[in-house]
């Protein structure tokens, strides 16, 4: 036969049987991999997840990006549907979303590493599409796999402090949820029937109840999971769950500490932040120090006043705001990062400054500047609410101590539950406006 003819017979052989190695169906030969297993995970996973996405919608709404300065994702369009004024009350519920955002993603990465290897002999099936309803699904799950992968790297990395990726953190992250969040609703509505199915097939009780020696593959499943030439098990089912949420718990542990206050906070070992910074009522945790931002002893020193921008500008020394009523809260520091730390902070109510310029309080917001020349959270708006809350502090003092120079000296803002990277330090200068949108 002339080898002109021969060629497409080949290829035709080759398309059939697929690439070697991965792509073959006796590659894959854990006999744990099978439906049930995976619905487990997907299971803890769609709960988990739920508050996560949930979590971090809030805390876009905590950054109150309708105020002006204030949003870090400008082009959000119809994504801001949702955007509601964020309350001052609880104090601590930023504290407590942010955090659970942060630490039940970290809790989360190896049920969505064992739901990945669960599923990945799907990645390789051959041919690549059977149909035109099989190649959209396989699309729809590389969004669905890349938007859940890059959310979680970037939120990692954010947290580590690794600002490593060549573009900023609040949209890249803001506008991957939405892409990841898209993608998982259409993948729970195609799949939810089968993993209820899936579940349903095998006792939960009785799966942690067996042993290596009694542990069998799943019958064979029409999706493909279950291996076509199962190996023998070297791990029961049990010890699989066990392996995964052990890992878990142990994440969960090694974080969980970084919204505590206390001795317990030295447990933080996976957060970067839960170090000694600074003598007695000082001492908690800073992300930038004024050397950091260039914010030096002359920004700060005699020569610094804080202006009061409005109908009637004011200038102020620290000794007239100290002179002022002055007022003390226990307020939290909540980071996106996840971490918080409650401290006694003594200041001079927002609302008495809006007074002083000149504005009844409730009809005016604020946006709030800092010396700082160089880096971002150099300004803050905050809601005519949020000013008039009395817990609204222009802090002066904390613990009883004079602000340290890190911690915002002369003065820095505390709003109650306001995100951290509105606690602007080293203020200089209050403008009062009536714009809210
Ligand atoms: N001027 C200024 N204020 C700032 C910041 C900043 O970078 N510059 N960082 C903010 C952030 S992101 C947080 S979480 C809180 C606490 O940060 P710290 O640990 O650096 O004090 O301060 C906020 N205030
Ligand atoms: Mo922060």
């Amino acid at each position: 036969m002339p080898p002109e003819r021969e060629a497409p017979g080949r290829l035709a052989r080759w398309w059939r049987t697929g690439p070697p190695g991965p792509f073959r169906p006796g590659f894959w030969r854990s006999p744990l991999r099978g439906p049930w297993l995976t619905a487990v995970f997907g299971m803890v996973l769609l709960v988990g997840l739920a508050v996560v996405v949930v979590t971090g919608l809030l805390s876009y709404a905590a950054y109150e990006p309708r105020l002006p300065g204030n949003d870090t994702t400008p082009g959000r369009g119809l994504l801001g549907f949702y955007l509601f004024e964020w309350p001052t009350d609880p104090a601590w519920l930023y504290r407590v979303t942010q955090g659970a955002h942060v630490i039940l993603g970290l809790t989360l990465v190896p049920v969505l590493l064992a739901k990945l290897w669960s599923v990945i002999p799907k990645l390789f099936d051959w041919p690549p599409a059977r149909s035109v309803s099989q190649a959209v699904e396989r699309i729809s799950l590389v969004l669905l796999v890349g938007g859940a992968v890059f959310q979680f790297v970037t939120g990692i990395l954010n947290i580590q402090l690794f600002y490593v990726f060549p573009f900023s953190f609040y949209p890249a992250h803001f506008y991957g949820a939405w892409i990841f969040l898209a993608a998982l609703v259409v993948h729970v509505a195609v799949k939810l029937p089968t993993a209820a199915r899936a579940l349903r097939s095998r006792g939960f009780r009785r799966e942690l109840r067996t042993g290596l020696a009694d542990t069998r593959p799943e019958p064979p499943d029409p999706d493909g999971l279950v291996a076509a030439s199962p190996a023998e098990p070297t791990m029961s089912r049990r010890g699989m769950l066990g392996f995964v949420g052990g890992g878990s718990l142990l994440i969960f542990g090694l974080s969980v500490g970084q919204t505590l206050d206390g001795p317990l906070r030295r447990t933080a070992l996976l957060a970067p932040h839960g170090r000694v910074y600074g003598p007695g009522p000082n001492d908690f945790q800073i992300n930038k120090t004024a050397a950091g931002l260039g914010v030096t002893a002359a920004d700060t020193g005699d020569a610094w006043r804080l202006t009061l921008a409005g109908s009637r500008p004011v200038a102020l020394t620290r000794a007239e705001l100290l002179a002022m009523p002055l007022h003390t809260y226990a307020l939290p520091i909540a980071c996106v990062e996840g971490w918080s730390t409650e401290q006694e902070w003594t200041g001079v109510r927002l609302a008495d400054l809006a007074r002083l310029a000149g504005f009844a309080p409730g009809t005016v917001g604020v946006t709030a500047t800092s010396v700082q020349r160089v880096g971002y959270f150099g300004s803050a708006s905050f809601s005519p609410r949020q000013v008039a809350d009395p817990r609204s502090l222009l802090a002066l003092r904390v613990n009883g101590a004079d602000l340290s120079l890190d911690h915002g000296f002369p003065a820095r803002i505390m709003v109650p539950n306001a995100p951290g990277v509105h606690t602007t330090k080293w203020v200089h200068r209050l403008d009062f406006h009536q714009e809210l949108s």
